[in-house]
């Protein structure tokens, strides 16, 4: 009852804006900054419940919106492991932030004892922010709500994405014989670092890397990281966090995927290797230029290649690939001749998974090995306890054993198993590419993308929009499929698919085929079908 009153008292404070229907989506809850306070206030409540379920574990809460523009905020809860949230609780945030305010205190009762809540449990809570103004605010009104239902909990200012991330399953870890690391941002660095060191033994960085940060939290932290690495020469652009419209403006990972070129700003001469991050640091891309200018782009499908093959080749070296099952784990978004590669030259099982991470992440767990990336450049690697164990038990027969089961074993530190995280992704990439002596055009050389479009389709209702197999195909509505299968058996390797965007009021189309100009056709013919 004193809690019911506290949380009554403290969400009087705010005010809901009328009319709007908030949803849990694939990033949380997303939209203009100034719509949140509620929606803040809610996620506040739920993270404590959701601790308390799970008997007091740490649970995460994230305030940012990744690639959005600066004046959008977000917020997201971080499950035990590092994951995201569990499916059946985005239901309950659903229902939590579309409550009136009059009776938010009487709903959380409810959900408590529909979702079979132990009160008496403790409940602690960790959250972080990235450098958006409206974050202070929004921080704010999470302590809030925090405190009104006497949850433990620690600020951890300003982070990425994937720190938080770390810090939630350090917290959870901590003590038993799945220590994930020191839960502070410092351990988090020396994690990197340290196996960054080992991974690194024996070969050297060719030339320098220019990071553009997206003017994102990703710039501090990308020069604290800095400050414990050695052996790589770092040129840190666009990591202005001081004029606030700077963020995600006209650079950062999401503009140099979809715009399909260098930010503006850049400076990078020919050859010279460049990577974008995001506005919350949890998306990688590399790029360059050519001896001819031409920008070339080494997406999310070229990172999971890079590093199966990788894996792969350690795996045999260290005699153990016969225990390891290794596999890829993509979206329909996947550049067909990065499938195909994958498939027949890396000689590697995929899985196609609907879009978002956290399918990807889920079937990445079915192998030992699971590689995953979105193409736009969020992913990671994971590695089963099967394999954990495999590579820390197996006695070497020879030093080229004993070099690639250390090298191995160092991975499985350098990369953030929690989720996709930008500065872990570089690290491995600069280690991968310095193991292998190349470049970014020999990275580039391993195969060749088809060129394809991706075109944003405004629709009067998104939701008849029905698709299965992975999104690649749609069944309602009735027969635009057989018109879009029409449509691509008159490409040279056309392929294409339309589904509902999840972040977005639109549909998308995907299209691609053996020429630029047949991609192009492809899609404008299959948005025009959709629309
Ligand atoms: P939607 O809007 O559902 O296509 C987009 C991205 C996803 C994912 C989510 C979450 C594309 C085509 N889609 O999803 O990959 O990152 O946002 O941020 O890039
Ligand atoms: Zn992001």
């Amino acid at each position: 009852p004193a809690v019911k009153k506290a949380i009554s008292e403290a969400a009087l404070q705010y005010q809901k804006p009328e009319g709007k229907v908030f949803e849990y989506g694939t990033a949380g809850f997303r939209m203009k900054a100034d719509l949140l306070n509620t929606v803040v206030f809610a996620v506040g409540l739920l993270a404590g419940l959701r601790s308390k379920k799970l008997s007091g574990q740490w649970i995460g809460v994230m305030v940012t919106a990744s690639h959005n523009p600066a004046e959008d905020n977000g917020v997201k809860l971080v499950d035990p492991m590092g994951e995201m949230l569990e499916a059946e609780w985005e239901a309950y945030a659903t229902k939590l932030a579309n409550a009136p305010l009059e009776s938010i205190a009487d709903v959380y009762d409810e959900l408590a004892k529909e979702i079979d809540v132990k009160m008496t449990n403790p409940a602690r809570v960790v959250f972080a922010r990235d450098t958006r103004a409206s974050g202070s605010r929004l921080v704010g009104v999470l302590n809030a709500a925090l405190t009104a239902t006497e949850v433990e909990f620690i600020d951890f200012k300003y982070m990425t994405t994937p720190q938080l991330h770390y810090v939630v399953r350090c917290k959870n870890t901590l003590g038993t014989q799945y220590e994930y690391g020191e839960p502070s941002e410092k351990g988090y660095y020396e994690k990197l670092a340290q196996s960054f060191q080992k991974v690194m033994r024996g070969v050297k960085v060719q030339g320098n890397l220019t990071v553009d940060c997206a003017n994102g939290v990703g710039g501090p932290k990308l020069r604290e990281l800095m400050k414990f690495l050695s052996g790589i020469d770092i040129k840190v652009v666009n990591d202005d966090v001081i004029n606030p419209d700077s963020l995600n403006f006209d650079c950062g990972a999401d503009y140099v995927k979809t715009k399909q070129r260098a930010p503006p700003s850049s400076k990078a001469g020919a050859l010279d290797r460049c990577a974008s991050l995001d506005g919350d640091a949890d998306r990688l891309v590399y790029y360059f230029q050519d001896e001819s200018n031409v920008f070339r782009l080494l997406d999310g499908d070229r990172i999971a290649t890079l590093a199966a093959s990788f894996i792969g080749d350690l795996a045999r070296n260290a005699g153990i690939a016969q225990k390891l099952k290794i596999g890829v784990v993509q979206t329909a978004y996947a550049n067909g001749a990065s499938t195909d590669y994958i498939e027949k030259v890396l000689k590697l099982p995929i899985i196609c998974t609907n879009t978002g991470v956290k399918h990807l992440h889920h079937a990445a767990l079915r192998f030992d090995v699971g590689v995953y990336f979105e193409a736009n450049g969020h992913g990671t690697v994971t590695f089963s306890e099967n394999a954990m164990k495999t590579i820390k038990n197996t006695e070497p027969q020879s030093p080229a054993q004993q070099h690639a089961l250390e090298c191995l074993q160092a991975l499985t530190d350098l990369i953030n198993q929690a989720v996709g995280d930008a500065l872990s992704d570089m690290l491995l990439v600069e280690a991968i590419l310095a193991h292998k002596g190349w470049s970014p055009k020999e990275w580039l050389g391993t195969y060749t993308d088809l060129p394809s479009r991706l075109v944003r389709v405004e629709v009067k209702d998104r939701s008849i929009f029905k698709a299965y197999d992975a999104e690649r195909k749609l069944e309602s509505p009735a027969g635009l499929q057989a018109q879009i299968e029409s449509l691509m058996s008159r490409y040279n390797k056309g392929r294409s698919f339309a589904r509902a965007s999840g972040t977005e009021d639109a549909v998308r189309v995907y299209a691609e085929a053996a020429s630029r100009s047949e991609a192009d056709d492809l899609a404008t013919r299959v948005a025009n079908a959709v629309s």
